[in-house]
Formats: C-alpha cells, structure tokens, sequence
C-alpha cells in the first residue's frame, strides 16, 4: 500500500530509529485525538496528541506528547521548566516540525525540540500517534515511544 509523502516521511523516520511501528492510513479523519480514537477504535486516553509550546521569555519551542485524555496545565507545567508556556501557532508548528496541524508525528521533526511526555500514557499497553498526515496514524508501545523519542516523562497536568 502506497503512504502520501508526509506519512512515508514519518515511516522512515521509525525505521531510522530501529522501531517496528507501522504507519496506516484510515479512510476516516485521524485530524483531532477523538476523531483519531474513533476512526482506530481505541480509548481516547491511547491518542498522543503532540503539541508545540513556546517557552517564554526566550521562545525556545518544545513538544509536549500528550494522553489524548489531558490537558496540560500550562501554567503548572511552565513554572516547572522556568518559564511561561504559550501554544505555538500554525505557522510555528509546521515550520518547526514539517507537518501540519492534526498529523504532527512525534518524532522526525524539521527542527528537533526537547520532548516531553505525558505519563499517563504508560499505562496502556499500546498508545497511537499521528504519522504525518490527519489521515494517518501508527501504534506504537509507550516505552518504545519513550525510546524513540528521547522525551522526559512527567505529570503535564
Ligand atoms: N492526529 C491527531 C491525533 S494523533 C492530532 O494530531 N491531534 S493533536 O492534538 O496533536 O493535534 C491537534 C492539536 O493542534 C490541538 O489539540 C491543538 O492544540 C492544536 N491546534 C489546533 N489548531 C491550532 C491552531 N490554529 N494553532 C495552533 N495549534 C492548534
């Protein structure tokens, strides 16, 4: 099966990390974390919402993998890094991670952001992510998504 560009970007970006992952392509729209959980028939807590934050004052963008589940408590969340957290806009979050908004993958990125992870998303045996497009997703084991990533786990809300 033949994957848009964007998508066989995140599937070799997987490889090069030695992850098994496979990305897939759903008829449905994968765009928003309960649209992603009811196109793949999981919990909406198993969606990996990936969000970008500046971190104010000095703007540095991070990302921020989420339960799809959560909220970040930005403002919690902010102090704890030092500083206050804005949401990126649309422009920021494509020229930062190459993709646009609602099939922002987590790894593979344009511009490589720390990343930071929500551990309510270990306790499921198997969590999904978006892969590039808001068509597209892959499953993936938290851990190995840990690994893959390179992220800190902590409490985002
Ligand atoms: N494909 C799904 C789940 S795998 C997905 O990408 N979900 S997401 O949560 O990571 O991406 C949507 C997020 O993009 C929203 O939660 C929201 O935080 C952010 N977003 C949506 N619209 C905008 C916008 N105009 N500017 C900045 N951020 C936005």
């Amino acid at each position: 099966m033949s994957l848009h560009p964007q998508a066989l970007r995140v599937q070799s970006a997987l490889n090069q990390a030695g992850c098994a992952a496979q990305v897939r392509e759903l008829p449905d729209s994968t765009r928003t974390a309960a649209e992603a959980a009811q196109a793949v028939g999981c919990q909406i807590g198993q969606i990996v919402k990936s969000l970008v934050f500046a971190l104010e004052p000095a703007g540095a963008l991070i990302l921020v993998l989420v339960s799809g589940s959560n909220r970040v408590d930005e403002k919690a969340f902010g102090q704890r890094l030092n500083g206050r957290l804005v949401k990126a806009n649309a422009d920021q979050v494509q020229q930062a991670t190459g993709y646009v908004i609602g099939g922002v993958p987590p790894l593979g990125h344009a511009r490589p952001m720390p990343v930071y992870i929500d551990q309510d998303l270990l306790q499921y045996d198997v969590v999904w992510a978006a892969g590039g497009t808001p068509h597209a997703v892959f499953p993936i084991e938290p851990q190995e998504l840990v690994r893959i990533t390179g992220g800190e786990v902590l409490s985002v809300r």
